[in-house]
């Protein structure tokens, strides 16, 4: 498990981690993800993966919790499958009383795709687990399945803005589409994390913007566990 900081774009303060799978094999070295996530999402193997990176989480927060040292916040993935699965809710609330970790110490990332199908269970899920005190994280905003009259009553602490949304920052229309993304989410006060930062030009303009948040390559790229 590697986590990738998040910063706070200003002051450069990490304000917190996202917890990814990495796979170092023996003979291959590092396989991404992005191989190896689709072939385990097909056989429904992700969801012991998710529940294997959310244990560590735990541990890592609940350890560090209990020696009185310094903790960031720390999200983890939901995968789609895991997020229609009814025992979802009780696993990771049992995971958080086991390690003994506070739950506003943990958020939970969501992929906006998640929440397009089957809503009204899904919702009920999101709201139980932050009725206990976790946060909510709308992963991947913006890359196509969302709808945003479903914004307005979204279960949601936190949005993240797909890497997408970056891309050419320097042509006027998506320029446009950025800051008025980012100005109705601030107006609907909810939190707004922009992913996939890559560049000083990015960041200039997301807080130009009003976004203060980030992620990306410009700041950390996810290191291993201990390293963070
Ligand atoms: O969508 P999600 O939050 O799960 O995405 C996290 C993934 O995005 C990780 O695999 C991470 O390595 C990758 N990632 C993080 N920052 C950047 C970045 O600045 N550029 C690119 N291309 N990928 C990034
Ligand atoms: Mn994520």
């Amino acid at each position: 498990v590697y986590i990738q900081p998040k910063v706070n774009m200003e002051t450069g303060a990490i304000i917190g981690g996202e917890a990814l799978i990495r796979w170092r094999h023996p003979e291959l070295g590092m396989i991404s993800p992005m191989d190896f996530i689709p072939v385990i999402e097909k056989d429904g193997f992700i969801i012991n993966v998710d529940v294997y990176v959310w244990n560590e989480a735990f541990k890592m927060l609940g350890r560090r919790q209990a020696a009185g040292k310094k903790v960031v916040p720390i999200s983890v993935n939901i995968s789609r499958l895991h997020a229609h699965q009814d025992d979802m809710v009780k696993c990771i609330r049992g995971m958080g009383i086991e390690h003994g970790v506070s739950p506003d110490l943990v958020g939970l990332e969501v992929t906006e795709s998640g929440f397009s199908n089957n809503t009204t269970v899904l919702f009920e899920r999101m709201q139980q687990l932050r009725d206990f005190g976790f946060s909510v994280h709308m992963d991947d905003f913006g890359k196509g399945h969302s709808t945003l009259t479903m914004l307005k009553n979204e279960p949601v602490d936190v949005i993240k803005l797909d890497r997408d949304f970056l891309r050419q920052i320097e042509n006027a229309k998506n320029q446009v589409v950025v800051r008025n993304t980012v100005g109705m989410l601030n107006a609907l006060d909810v939190h707004v994390i922009a992913e996939g930062v890559e560049t000083q030009e990015q960041a200039d303009f997301l807080i130009q913007c009003g976004c203060y948040d980030a992620q990306g390559f410009y700041y950390y790229r996810p290191m291993p566990m201990e390293e963070f």
